[in-house]
């Protein structure tokens, strides 16, 4: 992916940035004239000239524009629309373009709000584990006039959701100041606020370990907040949704139904009770093996068909303690209730759902 229709506003095209220890920056801004001196100020202590810095603003006339040529920044891009994910993109993009070698790209906002005082500290980590290094604002409450009270619960509920959904505890999914290896760069995408939290999920699906580093959170003292509470929560929690169960949607819904076909199958020709579950289970499970697999690039890279074969043998050992559960369960309702097996199975099977969500999600990016 790469971003189209920018404009370069500025380029320092300092040579000596061109090197392999090089760290790109990308700072967007709208209206932070006030305060993007400070920051750079401040990378500049931590990173001195291995920072190369990109400010990328959405408007040609913002003030931001005179303040950041002040201040000594590497680039200014213009973003071709709107968005704070779109606006980190075209940064970053563009930094990777001028340093094809660097190796780590920081993301932070221009508002001055972020302590930057273990900026060196997270690079370093970030660099020597091939990681993503988050800056957690939440390690204690911040002040309220750094986080207003809303704004402190919509951070720890949105944590809070993405630990249930993707059985992963990261303290501060939402917060600016992020640390991670310049390739990752190429499995972002998002335009909107949901950027801070793709940069998470991407990393998690490429099996790059996540650190944090507890920071000071800082009021904002320039412009107002370009945050748009509820249509920005809303759009981060159906990312959130969209990134983890639905994931499992397609296989998971199809294997269920094609697993009652199966026990149907096998209970008409026959097959004793128990027998029937467990075999229409295993089949499911293959599928949904199968499918996710083959449509959600499952696992590792492309392996051969032994790798295959034994790869879906240990997935499929793994949900052994849920067939003999979700049989028990259909068994328990068919006999208590009088339900026909099938209905029984398929309703034992939606009972089952959040562990074997745990299961599949668990395997599929193994952690
Ligand atoms: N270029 C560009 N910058 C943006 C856009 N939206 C937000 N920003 C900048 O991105 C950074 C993050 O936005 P903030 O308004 O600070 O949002 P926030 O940090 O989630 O919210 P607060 O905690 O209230 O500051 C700031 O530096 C903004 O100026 C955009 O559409 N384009
Ligand atoms: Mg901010």
């Amino acid at each position: 992916m790469s971003v189209h229709g920018y404009k370069v506003l500025f380029d320092s095209t300092r040579k000596k940035h061109v090197h392999d220890n090089a760290v790109i920056i990308s700072l967007p801004a709208v209206r932070e004239e006030k305060t993007i001196g400070n920051v750079v100020r401040k990378i500049r202590e931590q990173l001195g000239d291995k920072a190369y810095i990109v400010v990328c603003v959405k408007d040609e006339e913002d003030p931001t524009v005179k303040a950041a040529l002040e201040s000594g920044v590497d680039a200014i891009v213009l973003q071709p629309k709107r968005g704070y994910g779109l606006a980190h993109l075209t940064a970053m993009h563009y930094g990777r373009s001028r340093i094809p070698n660097a190796k780590t790209i920081v993301m932070v906002d221009a508002d001055d709000t972020y302590d930057l005082s273990r900026l060196h500290e997270m690079v370093e980590l970030s660099l020597r584990h091939r990681a993503l290094v988050i800056g957690n604002r939440l390690e204690k409450k911040p002040s309220r006039n750094a986080m207003p009270t809303l704004n402190y619960l919509g951070n720890k509920i949105l944590s809070l959701i993405f630990r249930i959904l993707f059985t992963k505890h990261i303290p501060d999914t939402q917060s600016g100041l992020k640390v991670f290896p310049a390739d990752l760069l190429e499995h972002l995408s998002t335009n909107g606020m949901e950027f801070s939290t793709e940069v998470i999920v991407a990393s998690l699906k490429s099996g790059i370990p996540i650190y944090s580093v507890p920071i000071n959170y800082y009021p904002r003292l320039g412009s107002p907040s370009k945050l748009r509470r509820f249509r920005d929560f809303m759009r981060i929690l159906w990312f959130i949704f969209r990134e983890s169960i639905t994931r499992f949607m397609l296989s998971g819904v199809l294997s269920l139904l094609i697993a009652q076909v199966i026990l149907l199958i096998l209970l008409t020709i026959g097959l004793e009770k128990l027998p029937s579950l467990i075999l229409s289970s295993e089949v499911s499970i293959w599928l949904g093996f199968m499918i996710n697999d083959r449509y959600y690039n499952f696992l590792q890279d492309k392996d051969s068909y032994r790798d295959f074969i034994w790869r879906g043998l240990k997935y499929n050992s793994i949900y052994v303690f849920s067939i003999i559960l979700a049989s028990g369960i259909a068994l328990l309702i068919h006999n208590c209730v009088d339900l026909h097996l099938v209905l029984a199975n398929f309703i034992a099977s939606i009972m089952i759902f959040p562990l074997n969500y745990f299961i599949n999600i668990r395997l599929t990016w193994n952690w």
